[in-house]
């Protein structure tokens, strides 16, 4: 007999256990606080980390309106920036579209989201939300009961056990919601095959634009951070470990693929962090398995091609928060019902356009020209041609790109 069942756990309860604290937690614990309904975040870090974790930037205006329709966007409001162009640079010239005069002339905010996820904990906290970091959840029990629990370890490593109605994970790709999924859940899984050197650089943007450069030696991407900080991404060797590359081959290489010799040398500076990110994607089918909900990248994991990844999260977490508000409040589960179809419809527009984006930038593996394929480059050829040239691609690349 386990300790759990011999009744020597502590047990705390709340009637939704969220896991995790990233954007998709976070704007479900204020969401639900702001409903009234009972709850309390799980993190397995400490709180300097998520607050300083880099991650996303490019946030979509439909995830700004969902901030602002429940007043959590004053810190974006201050300190995010409106951006609306890329410049593609490949081997036939360079084009620039400014996208957020296309389509449906919208635009991203640039907000970094470490400074996302500090507002949203700060207002989290200021209006009593219960959360503890440092707690590693394990698994989530009986799940296709209307009591299930979650077992955990307190930061001083001590077994404690959180009983609820509902639990959401929002615990990310590895977290224990996925773990704890019964077997018929599906997860489809896709490689694209190919792998980015994720790079944050201290150094200053070098184009007022995206830079997404199409090269014969592999895609090199430029995204600006804030006025200071600037990202970038190389495409790399599938297997090959971060620190490969010296700071003065990587710039070297940034130069080379951005094509510094035609538009003027990349703004330098100290390498401060920087990771390998290996391009995949996968879908969890149904996102509700009885009292078990996922959202986030729990939920669905995209490449970060086309920065969809922390705006799905913030789309999952307000439709499921009022779900849930609904079920606990007034008795009635239709949209906790739909929840999972509702968000899967978005999640797959997500991927297909990911899908697009990643084939657009790369040389996928067994369509690169050493690998004696000159159909695929041809293809990728046309498809950049076509966005260069025809309103009608560049409104609807407009509208993907900044949507969810
Ligand atoms: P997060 O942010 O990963 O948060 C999950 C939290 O759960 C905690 N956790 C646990 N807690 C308790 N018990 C456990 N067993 C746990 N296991 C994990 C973790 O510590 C963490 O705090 O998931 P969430 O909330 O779903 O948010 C998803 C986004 O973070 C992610 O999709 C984006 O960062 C993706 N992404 C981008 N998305 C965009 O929309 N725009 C972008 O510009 C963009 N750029 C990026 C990105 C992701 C990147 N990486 C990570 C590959 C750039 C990069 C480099």
């Amino acid at each position: 007999m386990t300790e759990d069942q011999k009744g020597l756990v502590p047990r705390e309860s709340a009637d939704v256990v969220v896991l995790g604290a990233g954007p998709a937690g976070l704007v479900l614990g204020n969401l639900l606080m702001a409903a009234g309904v009972e709850c309390v975040v799980l993190e397995r870090a400490t709180r300097s980390h998520i607050r300083t974790r880099a991650r996303a930037g490019f946030l979509a205006p439909n995830t700004v309106r969902i901030l602002d329709r429940h007043g959590l966007a004053d810190g974006l409001h201050r300190g995010g920036r409106s951006h609306g162009t890329c410049e593609f640079r490949t081997a036939d010239g360079g084009f620039r579209l400014d996208y957020g005069g296309l389509g449906r002339g919208e635009q991203h905010t640039v907000y970094p989201q470490q400074n996302l996820v500090s507002d949203l904990l700060e207002r989290y906290e200021d209006d009593g939300g219960r959360i503890r970091f440092s707690t590693e959840a394990f698994a989530v029990h009986d799940t296709d009961s209307a009591r299930p629990y979650v077992t955990t370890r307190d930061p001083d490593g001590r077994p404690v056990r959180w009983d609820a109605r509902y639990v959401a994970g929002c615990d990310g790709r590895h977290g224990a919601a996925r773990r704890s999924l019964p077997p018929d859940a599906v997860r489809h899984h896709h490689d694209h095959g190919v792998s980015w050197l994720g790079l944050l650089a201290q150094a200053p943007p070098s184009l007022d634009a995206v830079g997404y450069a199409v090269h014969d030696r592999g895609f090199a991407g430029h995204m600006a951070r804030g006025p200071h900080v600037t990202r970038y991404y190389l495409q790399c060797r599938r297997g090959s470990p971060a620190d490969a590359w010296s700071e003065e081959r990587i710039w070297d290489e940034l130069d080379l693929r951005m094509r510094a010799e035609e538009y003027g040398p990349l703004r330098r500076g100290p390498i401060i962090e920087r990771g390998v990110v290996d391009l995949a994607c996968d879908v969890v089918e149904p996102l509700r398995h009885g009292s078990l909900l996922l959202a986030g990248d729990a939920a669905s994991l995209t490449a970060p091609a086309a920065a969809k990844g922390a705006n799905l999260a913030v789309l999952e977490a307000d439709l499921l928060a009022g779900a849930l508000a609904e079920a606990l409040r007034r008795d009635d589960g239709a949209a906790l019902d739909r929840y999972s179809a509702q968000s899967l419809a978005y999640i797959w527009r997500a991927q297909e356009f990911t899908q697009w984006m990643t084939g657009l930038l790369h040389a996928l593996p067994g369509q690169d020209r050493s690998g004696g394929s000159f159909f695929h480059a041809g293809l990728r050829h046309a498809r950049l041609d076509s966005l260069r040239t025809s309103r009608a691609h560049q409104d609807w690349f407009a509208e993907n790109y900044v949507g969810v």
